[in-house]
């Protein structure tokens, strides 16, 4: 499993965690005595979401509990496994699907079984007295099952118990819930007993071709406002990734475009063209929870178009440039200028800062007429020895983090 830190490291007081990026990194965590529910729309999944909650918080040492009505236990725990999102002993599962099955399952440390899922009082009872015994956090997985179960009323009435009880035991909940289309009176209601509402949806025209989340209310942030819309990706393994879909490295010839798309990423490919001298690069980048495209264009001049095209979908860009060649500054501007009419956020990367006669940074700045509010981060070959002339380099990786994180904090 990668530990997840996110792009700034999360405090050490905050659990439990999303460990999913974005929302600890803005929510803060799951401050405990909080409800917070993950609606989801019929076409996209939000168990993910649960396995990566559950996960973070299980090994990072908070005792959690899962209500689970959807699948077995062991399909949990394998489905958790498979988007490498391991548990471990500190969760304890109610088990209230191998009831309605038939299926005959036995009470062992770590799994307590309802014998009958359709009796009310029993279902309650099981997750009231089960949070008694001191846990930071409970999964409802799923909610929207508890309510085609019995009716909106009960799950009211069971919703109104729990959050009296982790009150009383200092835990936090998580609710996952998908929106069959139940009446709006319903929802609303359910809603205002949280505390925080995520609306995860699918971007949709006939077929889904990307998924979000985004959210609706959190009363715990001083603003008591939520953010707007976060494309993800939930990937096996992997979990759940904010994701963006296209960010472009530009720059002048030679800077290192290459280099810092292959240094960023884990399957880079370059395709190219005319003996290797314009290449178009592609890389994938896994970082702190983000998952980004990286598109390399060729710094030439006359592939201004391909740059147009390239640029027209991009979100953000890098701008690399060498720092020991003022004489292609010039040329650099023009591209920053460019990214400026296009909007997208930028980021330089000065790059080859480990060369003799290498620009210092303010230098750099000043030459590019950089605006104050524009990152700059230099980066440099992890070892000169093995800078082959023709072919990209690895560069260290303290500077393409450090590049990554100041992209990524402006893209959403
Ligand atoms: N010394 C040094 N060489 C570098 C660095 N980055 C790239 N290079 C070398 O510079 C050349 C051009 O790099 P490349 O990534 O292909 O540039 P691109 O044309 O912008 O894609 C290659 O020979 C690299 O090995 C760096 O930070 N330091
Ligand atoms: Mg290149």
């Amino acid at each position: 499993m990668v530990e997840y830190k996110g792009l700034d490291g999360l405090p050490e007081e905050i659990d439990p965690y999303f460990g999913i990026a974005k929302l600890d990194e803005q929510l803060k965590g799951i401050p405990s005595k909080k409800i917070v529910l993950i609606s989801a729309s019929p076409s996209v999944g939000n168990e993910v979401f649960g396995y990566q909650i559950i996960s973070k918080n299980v090994n990072s040492n908070v005792k959690t509990v899962v209500f689970l009505n959807r699948t077995s236990p062991q399909s949990y725990l394998t489905e958790m496994k498979e988007y490498d999102l391991p548990s471990n002993n500190n969760l304890v599962i109610i088990d209230a699907y191998s009831g309605i099955t038939g299926i005959k399952s036995d009470e062992t440390d770590h799994v307590r079984v309802i014998d009958n899922p359709y009796d009310k009082e029993e279902v309650k009872s099981k997750i009231v007295s089960e949070l008694k015994k001191g846990y930071g956090l409970l999964v409802i997985d799923s909610l929207s099952l508890l309510i085609d179960f019995f009716d909106f009323d009960y799950v009211n009435s069971l919703v109104a118990a729990i959050k009296k009880s982790i009150e009383e035991n200092d835990s936090a909940a998580v609710f996952l819930f998908t929106d069959w289309g139940y009446e709006k009176e319903s929802l609303q209601k359910l809603s205002s007993n949280s505390n925080s509402t995520i609306e995860i949806k699918g971007i949709e025209k006939r077929v889904i071709f990307g998924q979000y989340f985004a959210v609706l209310n959190c009363d715990w942030l001083e603003s008591k406002q939520g953010f707007s819309a976060v494309l993800f990706k939930a990937m096996k393994p992997g979990g759940i990734k904010v994701y963006f879909p296209k960010i472009l490295v530009t720059g002048p010839t030679d800077a290192g475009k290459s280099s810092f798309i292959h240094s960023a990423s884990k399957n880079a490919v370059s395709v190219d063209k005319l003996g290797g001298t314009i290449a178009l690069d592609h890389g994938n980048v896994d970082f702190e929870g983000y998952r980004a495209d990286l598109f390399g264009t060729p710094g030439q001049e006359r592939f201004d178009p391909l740059l147009k095209m390239l640029g027209g979908e991009a979100i953000g860009v890098f701008l690399v440039v060498d720092s020991t060649k003022p004489e292609q500054f010039p040329r650099a501007i023009e591209m920053l200028r460019k990214t400026e009419t296009y909007g997208l956020p930028v980021v330089v990367v000065a790059n080859k800062s480990d060369l003799e006669g290498a620009l210092g940074k303010e230098e750099i700045r000043e030459k590019l007429h950089l605006d104050s509010n524009i990152t700059l981060i230099q980066t440099f070959a992890q070892d000169l020895s093995k800078v082959d002339p023709n072919e990209p380099t690895k560069l260290k990786e303290a500077g393409i983090h450090e590049a990554l994180s100041a992209l990524f904090k402006q893209l959403t």
